[in-house]
């Protein structure tokens, strides 16, 4: 007798009973539908997905998935979807959060994940200010950018964040709009689908610290055609070049970092350990007494 397949999951199966606090028009909204949206084109199960975030109004965002969720601390998502996935790597890992969240109190995290090529997506809801504490400017804030903070406007140099991704080595660097959902959906399914650190930069208009929504729907046009994806320094590039150009920058293939530590653990059953051991303490024992400096 055939078992019938089992239907597949849609966007509101991935719905918490929690609904979204944001403010009305916030451009979170979009991309939490974006997000359920990928999740159900790509199927995944709950029980195997977990959704990891920092502090902010953005990183609220775990609580309104009906999947594994973990809402840390504020600069923190990165390091905790890290420990995640390395522990567990059959597990679907996202990391979300703010600019404010992830490039200025959780910078450090993020030339590591990248460079490590870790399997995991960390998507950024990009306002442009810290909407959670009411509008201080964010290491993404233009300069002259006026907010509560800056009432004279900021003196501070934006942080080019898709630069900053391709510099660091992540291995796929994507740009998306929370009010653009079908491509923000279709950026998703990709970076999950993509063995690797994907990066999406997804523009996430505050409606009450830094309400540029229009103007941004006006600005933003798509990656060209003829962008090829594999080039890094195109990639580099275009990145640096700016003007809001949404779609995939950089794509590349390489080995990850579970790749990596599941034929070192391998390598390791194999290994004499003692014979390690003792050759470290031998190494050690001559060490001592010599000065440091
Ligand atoms: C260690 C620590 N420092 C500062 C804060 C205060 N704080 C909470 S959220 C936030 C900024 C949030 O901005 P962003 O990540 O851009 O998120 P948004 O609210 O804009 O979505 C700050 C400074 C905190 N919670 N913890
Ligand atoms: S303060 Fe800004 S970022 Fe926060 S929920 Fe409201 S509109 Fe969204
Ligand atoms: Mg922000």
């Amino acid at each position: 007798m055939s078992t019938a397949p089992a239907a597949k999951r849609k966007p509101t199966d991935y719905k918490s009973d929690l609904k979204p606090i944001w403010c009305p028009g916030c451009g979170d909204f979009g991309v939490l539908a974006s997000l359920y949206r990928a999740f159900a084109e790509l199927d995944l199960d709950p029980a195997k997905t977990v959704v990891v975030s920092g502090i902010g109004c953005s990183s609220r965002l775990p609580g309104f998935v009906s999947t594994y969720g973990f809402h840390s601390l504020h600069g923190r998502p990165l390091p905790v979807a890290m420990g995640v996935k390395l522990a567990n790597p059959d597990l679907n890992v996202i990391a979300v959060g703010g600019d404010g969240d992830g490039f200025a109190i959780g910078a450090g995290h993020f030339p590591h994940a990248a460079r490590r090529n870790i399997d995991i997506t960390y998507l950024v809801m990009d306002n442009e200010i810290y909407g959670l504490t009411k509008g201080q400017v964010s290491p993404t804030s233009l300069t002259d950018q006026k907010a509560p903070s800056t009432p004279w406007g900021n003196l501070e140099t934006p942080l080019n964040t898709l630069a900053f991704a391709v510099a660091s080595g992540a291995s796929f660097v994507a740009r998306g709009a929370s009010f653009n959902t079908k491509l923000l959906t279709e950026l998703i399914v990709q970076a999950m689908e993509h063995k690797g650190f994907s990066y999406i930069d997804a523009m996430s208009p505050c409606v009450v610290f830094n309400n540029h929504q229009e103007e941004w729907k006006e600005l933003v046009t798509d990656v060209s055609p003829d962008h090829d994806a594999a080039d890094k320094v195109a990639a580099f590039d275009l990145a640096l070049k700016g003007g809001f150009k949404l779609g995939i920058l950089y794509r590349e293939q390489r080995a990850t970092l579970n790749d990596k530590y599941k034929a070192l653990v391998e390598a390791a059953k194999d290994s004499n350990v003692e014979q390690m051991l003792e050759a470290f303490n031998a190494r050690k024992g001559a060490a001592i007494g010599k000065p440091t400096v």
